[in-house]
């Protein structure tokens, strides 16, 4: 019995270290939705959070951990929304890593992955 209450607490501990997010909020979105599978190109990668946000630093890879150009589209403000503009990508899986400081100064990041089918 303790020993499975300490599993779970352990697995629970390693979810919130594996996602600073969830000490925040839930509600972050994303353009493309992580798991997205599309037949086209993203026009643009958008991240929404609910709390002003200062990205640091944001990379589109690819399945091979290639680094994909992507024009940034705003400055280093703090900022509830982040927009990114991929340029044209082939079939493949993407990943789209960033890093940011909250407004509590608090480090965060994340990533998300989508999908680009022929
Ligand atoms: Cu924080």
């Amino acid at each position: 019995m303790k020993r499975e209450l300490f599993s779970v607490l352990s697995a629970a501990a390693l979810f919130l270290a594996a996602d600073p997010l969830l000490a925040h909020s839930d509600k972050q979105g994303t353009t493309p939705v992580h798991g997205a599978q599309l037949t086209e190109t993203p026009e643009m990668i958008h991240m929404v959070f609910d709390d002003p946000m200062r990205i640091t630093m944001v990379r589109l890879v690819n399945a091979d951990g290639d680094e994909m150009p992507i024009e940034r589209g705003a400055g280093l403000e703090p900022s509830l929304e982040f927009h990114a503009e991929p340029q044209s990508l082939l079939p493949g899986s993407y990943t789209v890593e960033w890093r940011g400081l909250a407004s509590d100064g608090h480090a965060m990041q994340g990533s998300f992955s989508f999908e680009l089918t022929d």
